[in-house]
């Protein structure tokens, strides 16, 4: 038993994404999304970085969302699965090219909006919340071709209207909206977080933060919405967290530290606090940036910042500013991090690091001082099926167990966490490599990096080690 309190109603439950488990990426009028266009291999990172030349998929090429794990159509089975687990949340995201094909039509899909009705059926049937992402790296590819994505204030329009469709649609069955998936991975892989592709002589960050502007304020007027026609519901943001170290006590590295984090913090102080900070206004200044915004601009911000702070933890970031440091260690995930020699790493290179779990709730519960929302954290890793059809994943319940336990420490210390649902309960595609291979799952699914396989369903070690931490309400670990 352990002395880990978790408050009565604490939301459990799993996360997964519409463009990394449902496939059918046609099916019923919907349209085309910039993620169809990720291939596996290694041109899926140049394009991901916003260096893509067509628009339309490659012949030949395996593209893993387009069946992905086939949620689509085996809803109800994954669902039982998550029940039987005894899930009180399953954070989910709406796949914006199912409602509307093209991002502009003029009246949604109403087959589209059928599917995630029927979901949220089921799901409430089985006593889950839904916990719904509005934007989870699908932009309609019309939006990219028509108006340059995000770089283009027509979105913001766009993504109101569509954010209002599904407030009203499913007012009563979601009670939990968050805006922009990790809205912080725009400066990062452009193309993935706002669908910006790049010509030869863009001024990159001039596209990135202007289109970064553009999300903010898409972002307020979705809050806006929210609260007027789901009075009882709550919005947040989201952002792919993670505390960055200094390699050393060096005043430098610690700046350096500070102002790593503040490239995320950037975009949640918006959406919490409801202005710039100052010290973006010096960056737009230092590298000529300026940033076009409109009258009602800086009052929608102001006026209409979230409820809580979404985010996703899987490790925390180390930084130097001593090129021989630099030049010896090698860089670690998307955000540039260096490698941290007093931690573990996955599979995949991503450090593992409890501690910091507790350390990024902190910062993140001083910041805001709003509630915290759990809404990714998980291991992905090689998993073997046995000859009777289990997983025996005792690294990830290793893993989930200390980042839990270390949780519970952030909210003893007071931080104020709503829920933790884990990312990819159920295996499925793989954000940054398109693999399948790279397992996150309770549940581990029959399809291999090239699409062979059953997609039949297999409960692995962990299936029921996280159904005996919700049924005990975290006591048992
Ligand atoms: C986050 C995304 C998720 C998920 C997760 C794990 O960036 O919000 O979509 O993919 O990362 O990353 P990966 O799937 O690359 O292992």
């Amino acid at each position: 038993m352990s002395n880990l309190s978790f408050p009565k109603g604490f939301l459990w439950g799993g996360a997964i994404a519409a463009n990394q488990a449902e496939g059918a990426y046609l099916a019923n009028g919907k349209g085309l999304t910039t993620v169809d266009l990720l291939p596996t291999g290694e041109k899926r990172w140049d394009i991901m970085k916003g260096n893509i030349d067509s628009l339309s998929p490659f012949e030949g090429e395996f593209y893993p969302s387009h069946e992905a794990i086939d949620f689509y159509h085996r809803y109800k089975e994954d669902i039982a699965l998550f029940a039987e687990m005894g899930f009180k949340a399953l954070r989910v995201s709406i796949a914006w090219a199912r409602i509307f094909p093209n991002g502009d039509d003029k009246s949604p899909n109403e087959a589209g909006l059928q599917f995630y009705d029927d979901l949220f059926n089921e799901l409430v049937k089985n006593g889950i919340q839904p916990v719904v992402t509005i934007a989870h790296f699908d932009v309609p590819v019309h939006l990219v071709e028509a108006y340059g994505s995000w770089r283009n204030r027509k979105l913001v329009h766009l993504f109101e209207t569509y954010a209002k469709t599904i407030f009203k649609r499913y007012k009563d069955k979601v009670k939990y909206w968050m805006t922009f998936n990790e809205i912080n991975m725009l400066l990062h892989l452009p193309f993935v977080g706002a669908g910006l592709a790049f010509k030869e002589g863009d001024n990159k960050k001039q596209i990135q933060y202007q289109a970064a502007h553009h999300q903010l304020v898409a972002s307020a007027l979705a809050v806006k919405a929210c609260h007027e026609i789901i009075p009882n519901a709550k919005i947040g943001c989201m952002l792919a967290a993670g505390s960055t170290y200094p390699y050393t006590c060096n005043p430098e590295d610690v700046f350096e530290a500070m102002e790593n984090d503040r490239e995320s913090f950037f975009f949640i102080d918006i959406q919490a606090r409801g202005e710039y900070p100052g010290y973006a206004k010096r960056f737009f200044k230092d590298h000529n940036l300026t940033i076009e915004m409109e009258q009602e601009d800086e009052a929608l911000l102001k006026n209409h910042t979230v409820d809580y702070i979404g985010f996703s933890y899987y490790s925390s970031r180390a930084t130097s500013t001593d090129p021989e440091v630099l030049k010896n260690i090698t860089s670690g995930n998307v955000f540039g991090s260096i490698e941290n020699p007093y931690l573990e790493k996955s599979e995949w290179g991503w450090t593992i690091d409890p501690k910091g779990f507790r350390l990024t709730a902190n910062q993140l519960y001083d910041r805001y001082q709003k509630p915290l929302f759990v809404v990714e954290n998980g291991l992905g890793a090689v998993d073997e099926l046995t000859p009777e059809w289990t997983v025996n994943d005792d690294c990830r319940i290793d893993y989930l167990k200390k980042h839990i336990a270390q949780m519970a420490e952030a909210m003893k210390d007071g931080v104020e966490i709503i829920g933790y649902t884990s990312w990819g309960p159920i295996d499925i595609v793989s954000a940054s490599t398109g693999e399948m291979k790279k397992r996150y799952g309770y549940i581990y699914v029959d399809k291999d990096n090239e699409g062979n396989g059953s997609l039949k369903r297999y409960k692995k070690k962990s299936f029921y080690w996280y159904k005996k931490v919700i049924e005990t309400n975290g006591e048992s670990l």
